[in-house]
């Protein structure tokens, strides 16, 4: 940290604010980001996240579940949503839909998120989710961002806090941070024109804390957005975090450019934008307890740099994923424990398996069937 020119880069009050666990402005963020020198960045977040974290980085035992791909809207960046009667277009049974997690031993987490279907109700998630908590008693159930509860409210004439309170009642624990995509309306009215606005999104997730949820956070980024709009987007989610405190993880997610709409017009971000937008991360959103690099959208040797650059997580084993791969990802569709943890190892870190919340998991989270009770640690 010595040898690194801070007062010259105009970056000394930054340095100071983070080593004095002060908060930093929006401008500080974005000057960071911008910053000449990337080993300013870089030392500034190691020092944010080794304060939290230590030498720790997380993983979790998780599966996912996308129920359907049809959807009422049409973000361009999407490679993944279909037309009813489309090809390819998919509604998973709900005996289907937990075919996906059969055999999957111990389980730490359950993602479920899908498309806006135009007439797929509230009920078919509700047994889901009550179906899912009876198999995996210790699973964490992250179900349904706050773009399709929403969207689940206007179709079922309900209320968001009694859709919430529902879901909580069938089991869900928290929301998946997805949606959030860019908050800037600008942005978004190129991107996303028929999605919940920013704002919504944020009421969304205010109601879901306030309903004893808790819930994620991402950003996607490297497409039409500016750098400013970037560290608007990191500042409300920190103003949301400090009214309502439920937030766990932020995820940010990099624009992949295959078979959407959008396609060329963005590339996607570079791999130097990718870590000096964790590290920023991380500085920022002071109030956030975990950032992750999401290792299916990053790849995962990305995703291991990045737990050097900030982030403290890098999601699950996974083993059948949609969203990502459609849109051109290569990474594989599943990682072992063993290649998590030595992804980890090998960064410099030590692993700590954990569950959606981020308490302590292990083998003791197995299905129903097998008859074992162990508590969380
Ligand atoms: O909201 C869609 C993104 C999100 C593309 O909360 C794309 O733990 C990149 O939010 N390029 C859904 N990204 C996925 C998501 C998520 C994933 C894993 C864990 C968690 C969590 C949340 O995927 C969407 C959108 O931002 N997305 N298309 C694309 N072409
Ligand atoms: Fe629908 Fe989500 Fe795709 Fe947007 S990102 S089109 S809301 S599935």
């Amino acid at each position: 940290m010595e040898s690194i020119p801070f007062a010259d880069l105009g970056l000394a009050s930054a340095r100071d604010k983070v080593l004095a666990g002060e908060r930093l402005s929006l401008d500080e963020g974005l000057a960071l980001l911008e910053c000449p020198d990337p080993h300013a960045l870089q030392a500034l977040a190691w020092a944010a996240r080794e304060r939290r974290h230590g030498d720790r980085a997380h993983y979790v035992v998780n599966r996912h579940v996308n129920p359907t791909n049809i959807c009422v809207n049409r973000c361009r960046f999407c490679a993944y949503r279909r037309d009813e009667g489309q090809k390819g277009a998919y509604v998973l049974t709900p005996d289907e839909a937990m075919a996906k997690l059969a055999d999957a031993g111990p389980l730490d987490e359950v993602h479920i998120v899908g498309g806006c279907h135009p007439s797929l109700g509230l009920d078919y998630y509700l047994d889901l989710a009550r179906r899912v908590r009876a198999a995996y008693p210790r699973a964490s159930i992250k179900a349904l961002t706050a773009v399709e509860v929403e969207h689940l409210a206007r179709l079922s004439g309900l209320d968001v806090p009694v859709v919430l309170a529902a879901l909580r009642e069938a089991g869900v624990d928290m929301l998946p941070g997805g949606g959030a995509e860019i908050f800037a309306d600008a942005a978004r009215r190129t991107l996303c024109p028929e999605k919940l606005s920013g704002e919504g999104w944020l009421q969304v997730m205010a109601q879901a804390h306030e309903a004893g949820l808790r819930s994620n956070a991402t950003m996607l980024f490297g497409h039409v957005e500016t750098p400013r709009e970037r560290l608007e987007h990191l500042d409300a989610l920190r103003r949301q975090q400090d009214a309502t405190g439920g937030f766990v993880c932020f995820i940010p997610l990099p624009y992949l450019p295959g078979n959407n709409p959008l396609g060329a017009e963005a590339q996607g971000p570079q791999a130097m934008d990718v870590l000096r937008t964790v590290a920023v991360s991380r500085l920022m959103l002071d109030n956030f307890p975990h950032i992750k690099a999401y290792w299916v959208m990053l790849g995962l040797k990305l995703a291991q740099l990045c737990l050097s650059w900030g982030a403290d997580d890098l999601d699950g084993t996974v083993v059948e994923e949609k969203i990502g791969h459609e849109a051109g990802s290569e990474s594989s569709q599943a990682l072992t424990t063993a290649q998590l943890e030595e992804a980890i190892r090998a960064s410099g870190f030590t692993p700590v398996r954990r569950d959606g919340l981020f308490r302590a998991a292990h083998d003791g989270n197995a299905p129903a069937s097998a008859g074992k009770e162990a508590p969380h640690a």
